[in-house]
């Protein structure tokens, strides 16, 4: 279909980043349904993250599924991110795009999409960041794990606290932190000059998911 929206960039759109796939979900939980009770609790981007052996949707459910979630992000004038996946993002004309080192080349991905969504880019360490630097077109940074984390097998060594701050003082674009942060260490993270924190667990297991997303909100 057409695009009857599209919602730019901005660094403010980092402060509370839900990050979520069916694979990070209990059975008893539904995507659908968490994602509005996000939207309703006020976070400030959305990523659709959905691979691996623990996902539950195939691959016609999945553009269903991210068509849905799109709209309910719209209806909120919340982005709506697809990770890694330029051909999903394209068909559900995502506002955004973020890609790894190991996904398919930042570069490429800028030039396939870079008209028609903004680009973010996993940087964990600062050979990463100044590649990153060099090149145009891209929006943000994903920096991390800032801690352990339990929602990514293949996660890069946890930089810390302190490696973070290193990160967002090298780069030229805003950072986002990410990886095992819980509510307890949001302040820490904007204190290290990161403009928000992307999370998994810390809303998709929450029990309290107003609470936790106010707390992003104000760190
Ligand atoms: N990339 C680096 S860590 C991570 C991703 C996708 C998982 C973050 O999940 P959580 O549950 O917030 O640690
Ligand atoms: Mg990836």
């Amino acid at each position: 279909g057409r695009r009857t929206l599209m919602i730019s960039f901005e660094p403010s759109m980092l402060k509370a980043y839900f990050i979520c796939g069916t694979q990070d979900l209990r059975p008893d939980q539904d995507l659908v349904e968490t994602v509005q009770t996000a939207l309703r609790a006020g976070i400030t981007a959305y990523q659709f993250r959905d691979k691996g052996a623990g996902s539950t949707l195939t691959p016609e459910t999945r553009l269903t599924v991210a068509k849905r979630l799109k709209d309910l992000c719209h209806l909120a004038y919340v982005p709506f991110i697809v990770d890694d996946d330029v051909d999903l993002a394209k068909r559900v004309h995502a506002d955004g795009i973020h890609v790894g080192q190991s996904d398919e080349g930042v570069q490429s991905v800028i030039a396939e999409m870079g008209d028609q969504a903004f680009i973010g880019l996993s940087c964990s360490n600062e050979t990463e960041i100044k590649a990153a630097n060099a090149i145009e077109g891209i929006a943000y940074y994903g920096s991390g794990p800032v801690f352990p984390t339990g929602s990514k097998a293949d996660a890069d060594p946890v930089i810390g606290l302190a490696g973070l701050q290193h990160l967002v003082e090298l780069a030229t674009r805003p950072v986002v932190g990410i990886g095992g942060i819980t509510v307890d260490q949001l302040p820490a993270v904007i204190q290290t000059g990161a403009a928000g924190s992307s999370v998994i667990s810390m809303i998709a297991g929450s029990s309290d998911i107003g609470g936790v997303v106010k707390a992003m909100k104000e760190a």
